[in-house]
């Protein structure tokens, strides 16, 4: 059970209205394609427009910070899914994708003002991976979504305070 859900939180949310892009990469994409499909389900289920949703894929985690940058700037949705799976091999290589690419995405988050949310999965093994896109643990997908929701949602109660108050 996600921290959404534990408080029953997530009932609450409301997409509609609202325009969402999701960066998603292609390396281990037998992991990506499973958070993507759980970004997918969160959003409908909380009456997002899909038809105003853009979906963009890169080739790793790696170049997710340089296209959500890009579509901040170009199309200033109102918050963007990032979703990655960077699996450790055994080399040093984990630690620099993983953390440029969260390293990254706040940056991008915090120039551009438009919420970002982090869901590239982080793990030791293939199996922890997918446990966390849609098997034992949940999916970080369709968590990273409801994130993107709740945080789409306080940006506008914060921007325009009257209209909700
Ligand atoms: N990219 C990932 O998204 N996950 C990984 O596990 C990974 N590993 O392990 O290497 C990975 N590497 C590719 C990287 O993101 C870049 O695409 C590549 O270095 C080219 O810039």
């Amino acid at each position: 059970m996600s921290e959404h859900t534990q408080a029953g939180f997530a009932d609450e949310l409301n997409a509609a209205g609202f325009r969402f892009a999701v960066v998603v990469s292609r390396f281990n994409s037998f992991v990506t394609d499973l958070l993507l499909e759980g970004a997918m389900v969160a959003l409908k289920q909380h009456g997002a427009d899909v038809n105003l949703l853009q979906v963009v894929r890169v080739p790793g985690a790696w170049e997710i910070p340089i296209a959500a940058r890009a579509i901040a700037a170009a199309n200033k949705p109102d918050a963007i899914i990032c979703l990655g799976a960077v699996i450790r091999g055994g080399t040093p290589h984990f630690d620099y994708v993983a953390g440029e690419a969260a390293r990254g995405i706040a940056d991008a988050s915090a120039a551009t003002g438009i919420p970002m949310a982090f869901g590239i999965l982080t793990t030791d093994t293939v199996d922890q991976a997918t446990d966390r896109a849609g098997g034992n643990d949940g999916n970080k997908g369709y968590d990273a979504a409801l994130t993107a929701i709740e945080m789409a949602t306080l940006m506008q109660q914060i921007r325009q305070p009257r209209a909700h108050a």
